[in-house]
């Protein structure tokens, strides 16, 4: 027996405890654990039932997924496999119970699902998330789930990888059993109680496999399904077809079939990508300078400057949170607005199924408003989001300081302007921080939170933490125009105008970054987002134009026409009245008359070249943060890009996507664009140099991570 595996028994139960913290994951040591513990039980005849339970906060939440990478790169040469393990708890001829608290997922569900019954707290969640690793159930996941839930169930939980609650788990009869308090004794008292009986196994139940006609129709669309929606992906369909397998083959057959599949997937470069991913989220809630144990500030009430957009829907995120909220506007007509846009979210949330009537009327209770700045002086924190203007935010924050208690976290919600100017309205720059949501602020998962010099260590701990909170991906940045997002989303954006002034069209260059996998192209998300929103920046800012650099000419002349995007009808594209885009045969002859006159020559551009383009400089860009310091990790700006532009998860975020490329690829590529196009392609110093030593952007991530 090992530390990771308890073997204890009490009344002829014999009680199996996995501890392995955090989150008891399958690793290689916790399954020889769970091996040797069988070893015993096997050879005692008095233990008459058993019980399987997870230490600590959960039940098993899968497979160690660091163990993968030591497989793939082949440091680990054989790992155990789990199948013939499980196979040993079904055939162990006593019944066994898995009592599961906390999720159950990937190998953890396949564990419970070897056992012979199920009780589960009522809070719990099952679920088989590998799809979103790039993997599909390795450990029979796929052959049984099918046989306990139905085949509809099995694809859909296999293919989409969403958690089901213990209440849906029960219907589906995943669960046996659900119980509120005392797992453990409930499950003792379950044992005793099935002691006598035959031990059902779920490897030889044939109920609900379905008939081969009812079968082809479920797995026809859900692969439709995810062609849809998991655009690119090759997991989800490969897990389909591992639950195809279940509904035609015999069990040991299936198992082969899945083991092929999930070899497969475990081995490509999604699966690295996406895995890379999921380590990486939880990578950047992790910040050098700020340790683990700094105090958290109170954050129960909040306030929100502006009650536009943004404004409204920041006060949602407070309010889905559980937390109160003050919704302040100059007028009364800016405020009824603001709410009446609230109101017309929820109640689509509401149509969509998202909420319940309930939810959304506890919600709207938490938001007040107001047009008095006073009322600001006993909530804990303020957001504003006013318009994007330098003069403006100081004047908000100039009232803040005047009416907010001493301690109050003072945010900006600025997408791009310079936080430590915003503070100096304020005597107290300690307090102040940005934090840059992104527009559907209600949906969108990132959150830029932006590091002032003088921003204190507690404000941001405590920024990161709410961000969890909120259901947010909270990622620190430094101060600079554009912060990393947007400063990076400038060049890419340019560069995708530039491509056709020099002759693509307009859908060529959107189509072949929606091709990469982009969830929008370059231009169809300058509509989105208002073309207005840069042309403003640009016109406030013209010092911040390199002198001697081509500048892209195309979105300020669509604005002189006022053609600012959906929100005006027309911007690259045109809008029907349901902001459905098509493209505009009028503009595309305007283009070109703007380029001739502008002397540029056309020519016949093709999609690589559009999307090397497009995304080195990204990466480009993305070096020099890196280098500044203003991006702490190489990581930090893959999740920025997977979470807050739409960058495709599969391929790991911009800077992982170059590390995948190659640096010397990737450089070579751009000095070949310098000499072409001009010196904006200048390669970043940091992209020449790991270039030149052969190294990854990851490498350096993580030598300057051991020097902090
Ligand atoms: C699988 O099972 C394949 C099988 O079919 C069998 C194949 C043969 N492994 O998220 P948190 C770490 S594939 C290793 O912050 P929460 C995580 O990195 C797996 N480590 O907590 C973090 O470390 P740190 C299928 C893991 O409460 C710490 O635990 N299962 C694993 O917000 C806390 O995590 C999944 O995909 C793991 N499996 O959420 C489930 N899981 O503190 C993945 C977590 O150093 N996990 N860690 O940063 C989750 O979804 C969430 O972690 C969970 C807890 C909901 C469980």
């Amino acid at each position: 027996m090992t530390d990771l595996v308890q073997l204890t028994k009490t009344d002829g139960i014999a009680v199996v405890t996995i501890n392995n913290p955090p989150v008891n994951a399958l690793s290689a040591a916790v399954s020889a654990g769970i091996a040797a513990a069988l070893a015993q039980i096997e050879k005692d005849d008095s233990v008459k039932g058993v019980v399987f339970i997870g230490a600590g906060r959960t039940f098993v939440a899968g497979a160690d997924i660091k163990e993968f990478g030591g497989l793939t790169s082949g440091k680990i040469i054989c790992r155990e496999s789990l199948k013939p393990l499980l196979m040993r708890i079904e055939d162990l001829g006593r019944p066994v119970v898995m009592a599961i608290h906390g999720t159950a997922f990937g190998g953890g569900l396949e564990l419970a699902m070897a056992g012979h019954y199920r009780i589960a707290l009522s809070r719990a969640q099952v679920g088989q998330p590998e799809v979103k690793l790039g993997i599909i159930p390795g450990a029979a996941g796929t052959q049984r789930l099918p046989r306990l839930a139905g085949v509809a169930k099995a694809v859909e939980m296999c293919a989409e990888g969403a958690p089901v609650k213990a209440e849906d788990a029960l219907k589906s009869g995943i669960l046996d059993r659900l119980v509120e308090d005392d797992l453990l004794a409930a499950a003792i008292a379950f044992a005793k109680e099935v002691a006598a009986k035959r031990a059902p196994k779920t490897r030889e139940r044939n109920d609900k496999r379905g008939t081969p006609e009812q079968n082809a129709a479920i797995l026809a669309a859900a692969r439709e399904t995810a062609r849809k929606k998991q655009r690119g992906l090759l997991a989800p369909l490969a897990a389909i077809d591992a639950v195809e397998a279940a509904t035609k083959l015999p069990f040991e057959e299936g198992c082969k079939k899945e083991e092929e599949l999930f070899t497969k997937c475990l081995f490509s470069d999604q699966a690295k990508s996406l895995i890379h991913a999921f380590f990486g989220e939880r990578e950047v809630a992790k910040i050098p300078d700020v340790p683990k144990e700094t105090p958290i500030l109170p954050v129960n009430s909040v306030g929100v400057v502006g009650a536009g957009t943004m404004g409204g829907g920041i006060a949602m995120v407070f309010a889905n949170a559980g937390i109160p909220v003050l919704l302040k506007e100059t007028d009364q007509a800016a405020l009824d607005r603001g709410i009446a846009n609230i109101r017309k979210t929820y109640a689509n949330s509401l149509k969509r199924g998202r909420f319940t009537q309930q939810f959304v009327d506890e919600r709207l209770k938490l938001i007040r408003t107001t047009l008095d700045y006073e009322e600001f002086a006993h909530v804990d924190m303020v957001i504003e989001a006013v318009f994007e203007n330098m003069a403006l935010k100081k004047e908000v924050f100039s009232e803040l300081e005047r009416v907010c208690k001493p301690g109050a976290i003072l945010a900006s919600n600025t997408s791009s302007l310079n936080i430590d100017e915003i503070a100096s309205a304020t005597s107290r720059p300690l307090s102040v921080i940005g934090t840059h949501f992104f527009s559907p602020a209600n949906v969108m998962r990132l959150l830029e939170i932006v590091r002032g010099a003088a921003t204190s260590k507690e404000v941001i701990a405590t920024c990161m933490q709410f961000s969890k909170k909120l259901g947010k991906v909270g990622v620190l940045v430094g101060n600079c125009m554009g912060f990393v997002g947007n400063r990076m989303f400038g060049p890419y954006r340019r560069e995708a105008q530039f491509l056709v002034e020099e002759g693509a069209s307009i859908e060529a260059v959107d189509n072949a970054l929606y091709e990469f996998g982009m969830a929008m192209g370059p231009l169809a998300t300058g509509d989105l987002a208002g073309l207005d929103v840069g042309w403003r920046i640009r016109k406030e800012n013209p010092h911040l134009q390199k002198a001697g650099l081509r500048r892209a000419f195309i979105e300020d002349r669509l604005c002189e026409l006022g053609r600012f995007g959906q929100k005006t009808g027309a911007g690259w594209y045109k809008y029907d009245e349901n902001r459905k885009p098509s493209p505009d045969p009028q503009l595309a002859g305007l283009i070109r008359q703007w380029t001739a006159e502008a002397g540029i020559p056309q020519r016949q551009i093709s999609a690589d070249e559009i999307v090397d383009r497009c995304i080195y400089t990204l990466v480009n860009e993305g070096a020099r943060l890196l280098e500044e310091g203003i991006a702490l990790r190489s990581v930090d700006i893959d999740i920025i890009y997977l979470n807050g532009y739409g960058f495709p998860a599969y391929r790991g975020g911009p800077m992982w996507y170059a590390d995948t490329v190659g640096l010397k690829k990737v450089c070579e590529r751009i000095r070949e664009f310098q000499q072409r196009l001009g010196n904006w392609w200048e390669p970043a110093p940091l992209l020449q140099r790991l270039s030149e030593q052969g190294k990854t952007f990851a490498e350096f991530s993580s030598r300057q991570g051991a020097a902090a």
